[in-house]
């Protein structure tokens, strides 16, 4: 005989364990890598050409006047290998210079997402057929093994600020990691936006039409499919903080009104006082220092740094 009452059961999942972690903690925070489900990725996709997102294009307007020099720096006989995928765009202005200098070149890229493989495979295939796109599907944040098997010298891709989303700490365990699949010779061409001042950088996290503030709210809308919680869209506001003292942009969703959220996958009860916020994100932004330092303290030598002419982006080459 059908019931009504639907079967509740408790997901035990490293996601729903982080979830859980995190909203019991004080302050409440949820891990950034939630934004990404596909509405969150194609979020990401819109903020990128947004007017006061400036961080996208400012690094292709550097990749499009450096891309000769970054390749005459980084050494003859490339191979390209990039870590997290989705920034074809850019990356198509060094294979393009590359495909100038040497008549046949391999590319990895390597992400967890084969989709997002898939993507970049076909549309770079089709685009350079002098290309061999080997997709390897990792979380490269725990180093990538089959890199070392690799042979000729490679210049590993870290662009896009991607670095910018870990703590600085966390930053050097995974150039770490990296660098020891490598070999003298090879190098790491790294993207960080660069600190400057609050009136560019807010704007740039809270922009006037709202994308960045959905894409923050896309996260309560995955908790309630995916742990079926009871997030009220409408009692959470977006918020972007400058920290300069931690030299990091900030988000936060903010609740407006003390209310209690349920999470019956977690069987766990979320209580927030009226203007409670829950950390969802930092990006750092660095200065000229903080480069070094994490450079350094990963093993490698920085070589050369390119930056626009304001000073918001740099794009650094760094030496094993
Ligand atoms: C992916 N990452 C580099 C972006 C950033 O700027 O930190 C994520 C983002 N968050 C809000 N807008 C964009």
């Amino acid at each position: 005989m059908a019931t009504s009452k639907q079967l509740q059961y408790v997901v035990d999942s490293a996601m729903a364990r982080e979830v859980r972690e995190g909203l019991s903690a004080m302050p409440k925070r949820l891990p950034a890598k939630l934004f990404y489900d596909e509405a969150g990725s194609a979020l990401f996709e819109q903020i990128t050409e947004l007017p006061e997102y400036y961080l996208t294009r400012t690094e292709r307007a550097i990749f499009e006047d450096y891309a000769a020099r970054i390749l005459e720096a980084a050494g003859p006989s490339l191979t390209l290998v990039e870590l997290g995928a989705g920034t074809a765009s850019k990356t198509r202005i060094l294979i393009e210079e590359l495909l100038q200098r040497q008549t046949r070149a391999l590319f990895y890229p390597i992400d967890v997402s084969p989709s997002a493989l898939n993507e970049a495979v076909r549309q770079m295939a089709t685009q350079f057929p002098q290309l061999r796109v080997s997709p390897i599907v990792a979380d490269y944040t725990g180093g990538v093994p089959a890199l070392s098997r690799i042979s000729g010298r490679k210049l590993v891709l870290y662009i896009g600020s991607s670095i910018g989303n870990f703590e600085p700490s966390q930053a050097v365990g995974i150039l770490r990691r990296i660098r020891r699949s490598l070999r003298a010779g090879d190098a790491l061409l790294l993207g960080t936006d660069l600190a400057k001042s609050s009136k560019i950088l807010v704007p740039a996290y809270d922009d006037a039409q709202g994308v960045t503030a959905q894409f923050n709210k896309n996260m309560l809308v995955r908790l309630n499919r995916e742990l079926d919680a009871d997030f009220d869209l409408g009692a959470f506001r977006h918020v972007a903080v400058w920290n300069k003292r931690c030299s990091r942009m900030e988000m936060y969703l903010e609740s407006t009104v003390k209310q209690s959220v349920f999470l019956p996958a977690l069987d766990l009860d979320v209580p927030f006082e009226e203007g409670e916020r829950l950390h969802t994100e930092n990006s750092y932004k660095y200065t000229e220092e903080m480069v070094n330092t994490i450079v350094h303290e990963s093993g490698f030598t920085l070589e050369k740094t390119w930056s626009d002419s304001k000073g918001w982006f740099g794009v650094h080459l760094a030496r094993v």
